[in-house]
């Protein structure tokens, strides 16, 4: 007996476009289990002796992305422990070393259904981290500094990822500028009609 191939959604956007907002919906609806790669990574470097520890905060203050082992293994080790074989991947793939290590290690054990891509101008992310730094996130790069440095990451490394994925024809693009609700609607109907 073979077990169903686990089925993958890539959950991709700028920093705070919204991905963790609407996978805690999508999770409501569909039989999906949500893995925020940076959740997993915090968690990881909240944990007391945590080897990496050190590296995951210094990396995220500086908005640099994480060596895709630690992250993979996080990822694949939350994969197993879930039972669950449906998963939006949130956060991740961010760069072309991420995109690698995914390939090398978890691509051909899995079912990449579609990357959801949220399409959000750098002002309005901004300003959704900024208020959220100051709601009291307790975020450590939920600050002007870190803001730019995420963007730079993410205009120079993700960037790319997202567009390598359009031309695989495997790109979902949702306008995240409107409201929460406005956003799900449309991320619902992407799911509907994919049959996810
Ligand atoms: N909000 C959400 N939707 C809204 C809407 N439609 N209208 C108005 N407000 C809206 O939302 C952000 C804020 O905006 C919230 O206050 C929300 O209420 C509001 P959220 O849903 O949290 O957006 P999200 O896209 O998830 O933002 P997040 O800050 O989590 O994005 P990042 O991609 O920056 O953060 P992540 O946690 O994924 O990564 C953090 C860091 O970890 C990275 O910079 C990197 O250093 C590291 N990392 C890696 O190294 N490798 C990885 O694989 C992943 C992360
Ligand atoms: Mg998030």
């Amino acid at each position: 007996v073979t077990m169903a191939q686990p089925k993958v959604v890539f959950v991709l956007g700028g920093p705070g476009a919204g991905k963790g907002t609407q996978c805690q919906r999508i999770v409501k609806d569909f039989e999906f289990v949500h893995l925020s790669a940076g959740d997993l990574l915090r968690e990881e470097r909240a944990k007391p002796g945590s080897e990496y520890g050190e590296l995951i905060e210094s990396y995220i203050r500086d908005g640099k992305i994480v060596p895709v082992d630690i992250t993979c293994s996080l990822l694949e080790r939350a994969m197993q422990e879930s039972g669950k074989n449906k998963f939006l991947i949130d956060g991740f793939p961010r760069n072309q070393d991420n995109l690698d290590g995914w390939n090398r290690r978890v691509a051909s054990k899995v079912k990449l259904l579609f990357v959801l891509y949220f399409d959000c101008p750098l002002e309005v992310c901004t300003n959704r981290c900024l208020s959220r730094g100051a709601a009291g996130s307790g975020r450590s790069d939920d600050n002007i500094e870190s803001l730019h440095k995420r963007f730079n990451t993410y205009t120079s490394e993700t960037k790319p990822i997202i567009d390598y994925y359009r031309n695989l024809n495997l790109v979902q693009q949702i306008d995240a500028t409107k409201s929460a609700d406005d956003v799900y609607d449309a991320v619902k109907q992407a799911f509907l009609e994919l049959g996810a």
